[in-house]
């Protein structure tokens, strides 16, 4: 496959042991995805967000753009590896992370690529809650105002 570029969100509500502040884990994991073979293309700065639902402490949020040969479950699988990495324990959902990794947009369109036939806990790229994020839109609004997304459309600056 010739390289495609996806858009990756990151969250960070908890201090890392080595990196510091969430917001120097999402600095530290900015580096990581550069580091694991995909070519890092664009960061947005780094955005303190009051936490959405109840997951307490409030967050640092940024969005990177990076370009890769992988497919979407490839990507998804590397990126679980760098959750992993930075100490994230499965188990309670929405709860204090040190890392999250979200695949957010893809130049390639939609993952399943006939979003109609999805299983119903599969990964699914747009993802699911962009269009009600502000703390995905800003952060994506600052490095990639034109981005459409496929399912709807609109531009990331109109979302
Ligand atoms: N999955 C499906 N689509 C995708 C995708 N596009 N990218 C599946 C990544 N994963 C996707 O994700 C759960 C499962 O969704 C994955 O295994 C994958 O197969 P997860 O990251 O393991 O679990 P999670 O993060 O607890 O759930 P979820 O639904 O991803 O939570 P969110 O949506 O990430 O919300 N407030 C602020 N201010 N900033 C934040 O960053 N984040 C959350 C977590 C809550 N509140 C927040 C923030
Ligand atoms: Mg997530």
């Amino acid at each position: 496959m010739a390289k495609t570029s996806y858009a990756i969100a990151l969250g960070s509500n908890r201090r890392h042991g080595r990196h510091g502040s969430p917001a120097g884990a999402v600095e530290a994991a900015i580096r990581a995805l550069d580091e694991t073979k995909l070519d890092l293309v664009a960061r947005s700065s780094i955005y303190r967000t009051a936490a959405l639902g109840p997951a307490g402490r409030s967050f640092a949020n940024a969005v990177a753009i990076v370009a890769t040969r992988l497919e979407p479950p490839k990507l998804l699988a590397r990126l679980k590896w760098i959750e992993r990495e930075f100490g994230r324990r499965r188990g309670r959902r929405w709860g204090p992370r040190v890392l999250d990794l979200d695949i957010i947009l893809w130049s390639g369109g939609t993952w399943p690529r006939y979003p109609r036939f999805a299983p119903p806990d599969g990964l699914r790229v747009p993802h699911r809650e962009l269009a009600r994020r502000r703390f995905v839109l800003q952060p994506l609004a600052e490095i990639a105002p034109d981005w459409r997304d496929p399912l709807s459309g609109r531009s990331v600056h109109q979302l």
